[in-house]
């Protein structure tokens, strides 16, 4: 069956600091490619919408894939999903992905026919046999699938992550994937899922709070098979079992692979096992990404993070004794006043570390998506890419842009102060006699982005297609809010009943 794959454009943020290939969506690809169909991919972070239409047109897909991890991107998808229908009408169109599986009713609902399916959960068990069934009957019997009919079996989880290796030869623009200056830069995965349960993250309740590791060969055999010098490890917790990141270390040295790395990781993880961390400082990993989301403890508590202030900062120390540089994480609330903006902002021009803000943002499929999104103040999809307030702010709405973006200025000229520059200019000639510009528009294009008009202006736009309100449930049984539960493995024998 000829399979069209397409990631939608990148998000606000994407645009400026990083954009990289779309790993979930290139293993679906390469689930289904070994199972004898042809695939295309269009990743449209990087490619325009010309492109889409001359591959629609000449390649005539007899399925099309949309991959969902991002809630924002879920009004561009089901335009795309419309405008393909109409092109090419007997194409049978499915969307996938983090974000979708939380939502998968009200998306097909909103798409009025366009969409013929959603898959819940991991792509890679569910799409040889939806296309199966797609060609000889039976797609509501496909374990994950859900359509306007209703829920099909519960979806299955892989029981390792060694395979299907992702399809990143499908790829058509990969030197446009960069994150800073690690420009082009792969990704990969060492290992999926997430064992702690922050209220605002839906990382844990996706994978039902399950966790899997690649083997050190298959992980070493990956990383071997990448061109670029650049590697993003996509896993939520990055070393968790110090033994794993130990014996993928092994295997890289003993292959004399060298790279430059980014990873994300928590405090309390970097703390007990440094030396892991260290030793992959020497392979080559320079930055790390730590997701504080807070600075004193009333916060870390709120966010259930189990982490003290204590923790964040000794990690903070850690990493620069290692040579790692850190890009940190804070969570703006938007109940924040002028005064609590003024305290952060004096904290990050404290620290050398590169600090970020997202805000706080009730999402499907988190905790606080229950306890919290009564007050969701719009329920435009688009809004809800952690840039935008969601729910009331404290100070006026466009007060708190102007709060948030000054914020985030005064960071950005911080790393573009003196001796920044010295080093940027030292990577931009770097990377430009490469030729690689990633990293140099990166530098010149913060003031088009972050823009506290343009970020004002944004809630007042028409609003076509709205999030479902959120239903309050008790969650104290947290697997109320898993997509996948444990039991369901590929493999295993699967249930009628909805999950
Ligand atoms: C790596 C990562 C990124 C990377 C790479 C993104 C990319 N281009 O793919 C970077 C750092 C760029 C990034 C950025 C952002 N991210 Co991000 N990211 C992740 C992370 C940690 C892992 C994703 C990943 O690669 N996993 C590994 C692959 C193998 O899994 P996967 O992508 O989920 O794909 C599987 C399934 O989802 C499914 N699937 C995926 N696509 C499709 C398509 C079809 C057709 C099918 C059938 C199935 C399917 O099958 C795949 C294989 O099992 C997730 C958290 C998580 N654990 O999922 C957050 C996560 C997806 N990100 C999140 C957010 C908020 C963002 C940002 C908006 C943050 C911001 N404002 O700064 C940006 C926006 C990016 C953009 N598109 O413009 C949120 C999404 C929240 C939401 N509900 O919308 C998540 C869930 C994190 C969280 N804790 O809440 N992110
Ligand atoms: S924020 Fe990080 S540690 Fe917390 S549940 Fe999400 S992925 Fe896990």
């Amino acid at each position: 069956m000829r399979l069209l794959l397409v990631h939608p454009s990148a998000l606000m943020y994407s645009e400026i600091f990083l954009r990289l290939e779309p790993l979930g969506l290139e293993r679906v690809a390469g689930a289904a490619r070994a199972a004898g169909h042809q695939v295309r991919v269009v990743d449209l972070q990087v490619l325009g919408v010309r492109r889409l239409r001359e591959e629609v047109r000449s390649f005539r897909p007899e399925a099309l894939g949309i991959s969902l991890n991002y809630l924002a991107n879920i009004p561009e998808a089901i335009a795309l999903a419309k405008r393909v229908k109409q092109e090419v009408p007997g194409c049978f169109v499915f969307l996938g992905g983090h974000s979708v599986s939380f939502v998968a009713e009200e998306v097909l609902r909103q798409a009025e026919g366009a969409v013929d399916a959603v898959v819940r959960g991991e792509g890679e068990p569910a799409v040889a046999p939806l296309l199966r069934a797609v060609r000889d009957g039976g797609v509501d019997e496909v374990p994950g699938i859900v359509t306007v009919r209703g829920r099909g079996p519960a979806p299955l989880m892989l029981h390792g992550i060694d395979e299907p290796l992702p399809a990143r030869d499908l790829m058509r623009a990969r030197r446009r994937y960069f994150i800073g200056e690690l420009d082009p830069c792969a990704s990969i995965e060492f290992t999926r899922g997430c064992p702690w349960d922050c209220s605002f993250c839906s990382a844990w309740t996706f994978y039902g709070r399950s966790y899997r590791k690649a083997s050190p060969e298959a992980a070493a055999e990956d990383l071997a098979r990448i061109r670029e010098p650049n590697v993003f490890i996509v896993d939520d917790v990055a070393f968790i079992r110090p033994e794993h990141g130990d014996a993928i270390a092994a295997e890289v040295e003993r292959r004399g692979i060298r790279k430059r790395y980014y990873l994300e990781t928590r405090a309390d993880v970097l703390l007990r096992h440094p030396e892991v961390f260290e030793r992959w400082a020497r392979l080559g990993l320079r930055y790390m990404f730590l997701g504080m989301e807070a600075i004193d403890a009333e916060g870390l508590d709120l966010y259930r993070k189990r982490v003290s202030p204590d923790e964040n900062f000794k990690a903070l120390q850690t990493a620069r004794r290692l040579g790692i540089k850190v890009a940190i994480n804070l969570i703006v609330d938007p109940a924040w006043d002028a005064e609590q903006f003024r305290v952060v902002r004096e904290f990050a021009l404290a620290v050398p570390e590169i600090v970020h803000f997202t805000v706080m943002t009730p999402y499907p499929g988190t905790e606080i998506w229950h306890t919290e999104s009564r007050r969701l103040t719009t329920r435009d999809y688009r809004l809800f890419d952690i840039q935008h307030a969601v729910v009331p702010t404290t100070l006026p709405l466009d007060r708190f842009y102007e709060e948030l973006v000054r914020t985030q200025a005064v960071i950005n000229r911080k790393h573009l102060g003196l001796r920044t520059a010295f080093g940027a200019a030292r990577v931009l000639g770097r990377n430009l006699l490469h030729g690689q510009t990633n990293f140099a528009r990166m530098l010149w294009k913060f003031n088009q982005v972050y823009n506290p008009r343009r970020q004002f202006a944004d809630h007042a736009r028409p609003v076509r297609y709205e999030l479902p309100l959120p239903q309050r449930i008790d969650v104290g049984d947290r697997r109320q809010l898993y997509v996948h539960t444990r039991g369901a493995a590929q493999g295993a024998p699967s249930r009628r009943t909805p999950d």
